[in-house]
């Protein structure tokens, strides 16, 4: 059987193109705090805040293009005869940009909106705010699809299902700090090589078999080109 990968991103692949993380010093937790604006409750007390974050958020994906980290994972996802999974907690569009084929967006995407009354998903591209009717059902209210703090992530259960047979586990760009993202290194199984690329160890790097600290640009074409070669 040809070996199965699992690839995990987060927001330290997108840094380089611009997109800001979330918890650096110049990160988007430092203009906002969590509470206000990534949780149900955030969107309950003040939707206007949270539209407004998440307007400027989609707005901004207009200003980036994906870079070479990007890339190299499309040029893996093509070249790559087992099975390949690309999980991403970034809900930007740079690897669909890049050319990968169907990135899991485990904390859902920018650039769709979810409907709170026939829960239907749609693609969403224009600022979203109450008065935005639903495409589906033309009354419901949007909201971004955007997994919240106290929310269950998106397709649990495949992500599981494809890392606990997996051979190679990778995690890119991702500080550990978030569950149950953080634990899916300690939920591969016992014969798979687990890896981080990061510009930093993460929180959780002890439980990495191998580490390779530097910038994502640079990191994951090296890694690509190596694993491509063997
Ligand atoms: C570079 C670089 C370069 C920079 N090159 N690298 C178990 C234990 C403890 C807590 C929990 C637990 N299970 C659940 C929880 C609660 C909670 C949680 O984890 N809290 C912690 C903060 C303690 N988790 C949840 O609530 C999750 N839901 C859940 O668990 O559901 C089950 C459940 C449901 C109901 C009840 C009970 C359980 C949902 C989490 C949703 C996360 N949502 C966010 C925001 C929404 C999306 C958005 O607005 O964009 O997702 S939070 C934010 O963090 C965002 C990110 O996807 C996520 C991860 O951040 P990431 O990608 O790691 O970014 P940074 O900034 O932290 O790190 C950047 C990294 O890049 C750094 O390491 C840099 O070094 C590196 N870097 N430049 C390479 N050039």
């Amino acid at each position: 059987m040809p070996p199965s990968l699992v690839i995990l991103t987060g927001a330290g692949i997108s840094a380089e193109s611009g997109l800001r993380t979330f918890r650096a010093a110049d990160g988007l937790w430092e203009d906002h705090r969590v509470e206000d604006v990534a949780t149900p409750e955030a969107f309950a007390r003040n939707p206007a805040l949270v539209y407004r974050f998440y307007n400027e958020r989609r707005r901004s994906l207009g200003a980036v293009r994906p870079n070479p980290a990007h890339l190299a994972l499309a040029e893996l996802e093509r070249a790559w005869a087992g099975e390949f999974l690309l999980v991403t907690q970034n809900v930007d569009d740079l690897h669909e940009r890049a050319g990968s084929r169907n990135p899991l967006h485990m904390h859902g995407e920018l650039l769709k909106a979810r409907c709170l009354a026939c829960r239907a998903v749609s693609d969403w591209t224009e600022d979203l705010d109450d008065r935005s009717p639903c495409p589906a059902c033309t009354h419901g209210r949007l909201r971004p699809h955007i997994v919240w703090f106290g929310e269950m992530p998106l397709e649990m259960e495949r992500i599981y299902r494809t890392l606990e047979r997996c051979d190679l586990f990778v995690a890119i760009g991702t500080s550990g700090h978030v569950y149950p993202a953080a634990g899916f290194v300690e939920a591969v199984g016992p014969r798979a090589r687990t890896l981080e690329l990061n510009l930093e160890p993460s929180r959780v790097a002890d439980a990495f078999q191998e580490h390779r600290v530097g910038r994502a640009t640079e990191l994951v074409p090296a890694f690509v080109a190596e694993l491509c070669r063997s």
